[in-house]
């Protein structure tokens, strides 16, 4: 499938989606390419901990299965999180998406289910979004249903336990460390079980894999075979940055990237235009305005302010409802 093509309504092994979930996708600016300069999102820095330790990744940043390391987020209280919300989406309406992508792992903070509730009962037009290392994904799926939560993001970096392995130090499930294979083996067997469980509970399951050049990059495409079995929609394969206990590893070259992703859209559609955004980012994927001056936010502001009005006025003049 071309990456042209990205507003189809199902992957091949994936169910159909109803009209509510079209709209979602179609707005949505990470699973529609179309949609990412029209349409924003804004994450809520919610959730710190994290229940694994990732070898490219450096505890006092954002997780870097979603985000962009080296920087650190501000957490935020759910109810600071919700006030955040109601004044950015007072600003600038084209946020669609509410996320939760860190700093740490969603699923291993309650402070996640707590913001989507109340974001959810204040903004029931908006997506929800979310992304997790899928450990907990099986026993906390319930949850993410009853909150709302409609597109999902789990980072799969293998299918292979030899090789996951490889890529996280260990894991605390249910209170005990779990190490090596071992611990690749309960990650990889939630992640099936999650996905598969998101899947049939309809929710559109979205799969980051980072890219790690001598260490899985000859297995991407196995794994994008198999979330074509388990229907999942869409894939994004991000480059490695290079932190922590991968500082050596070299990031792959995007002609390298680009190799990967054509071998595995025969599969699962890709996703070309991550940002690798921050877990506080806002505004279009392009334009992230948690890191803009005041200036240059209040442009912006003024700018979607008066396209809304001068809408208003033409659906006003053509005796059409405002949208
Ligand atoms: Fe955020 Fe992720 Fe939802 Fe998008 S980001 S939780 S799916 S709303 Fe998007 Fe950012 Fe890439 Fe993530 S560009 S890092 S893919
Ligand atoms: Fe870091 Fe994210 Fe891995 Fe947790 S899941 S160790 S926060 S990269």
């Amino acid at each position: 499938m071309s990456e042209e093509d990205n507003s189809t309504n199902k992957t091949d092994s994936g169910p159909a989606f109803d009209e509510e979930l079209l709209r979602k996708i179609a707005e949505h600016p990470c699973y529609d390419k179309k949609a990412q300069h029209k349409f924003g999102r804004i994450h809520l820095a919610v959730a710190p901990k994290c229940n694994i330790q990732c070898n490219f990744c450096v505890r006092e940043f954002d997780c870097v299965n979603e985000s962009r390391p080296g920087v650190t987020s501000k957490v935020l209280t759910p109810q600071e999180a919700l006030e955040k919300t109601e004044q950015i989406r007072a600003d600038y309406p084209f946020i669609r998406v509410v996320g939760i992508a860190g700093p740490g792992d969603p699923l291993a903070n309650d402070a996640t289910f707590e913001t989507f509730e109340l974001i959810k009962n204040e903004f029931p037009e908006l997506t929800l979004c979310m992304s997790t290392n899928g450990l907990l994904l099986p026993e906390k799926l319930q949850d993410l249903l009853r909150v709302g939560v409609s597109t999902l993001t789990v980072t799969v970096n293998a299918i292979d336990p030899e090789i996951q392995a490889k890529i996280v130090n260990h894991i605390v499930y249910h209170g005990k460390v779990y190490r090596g294979v071992e611990a690749a083996e309960i990650q990889i067997k939630n992640q099936f079980e999650g996905i598969k469980a998101a899947i049939d509970a309809g929710l559109v399951v979205k799969v980051n894999t980072v890219l790690i050049p001598g260490i899985n990059d000859k297995h991407v495409v196995e794994i994008a075979r198999k979330l074509n079995e388990l229907g999942v929609y869409i894939m994004n394969v991000m480059p490695l940055i290079n932190q922590g206990a991968f500082a050596d590893i070299e990031p792959p070259t995007a002609e390298e990237r680009k190799t990967v992703q054509e071998a595995c859209e025969p599969y699962v559609m890709q996703m070309r235009h991550c940002r690798q955004c921050r877990a506080d980012a806002y505004g279009l994927l392009s334009q992230d305005m948690s890191q803009m001056s005041e200036e240059r936010r209040k442009l912006i502001k003024i700018q979607t302010k008066e396209d809304l009005e001068k809408a208003r006025e033409i659906l006003g003049k053509d005796g059409k409802e405002e949208a």
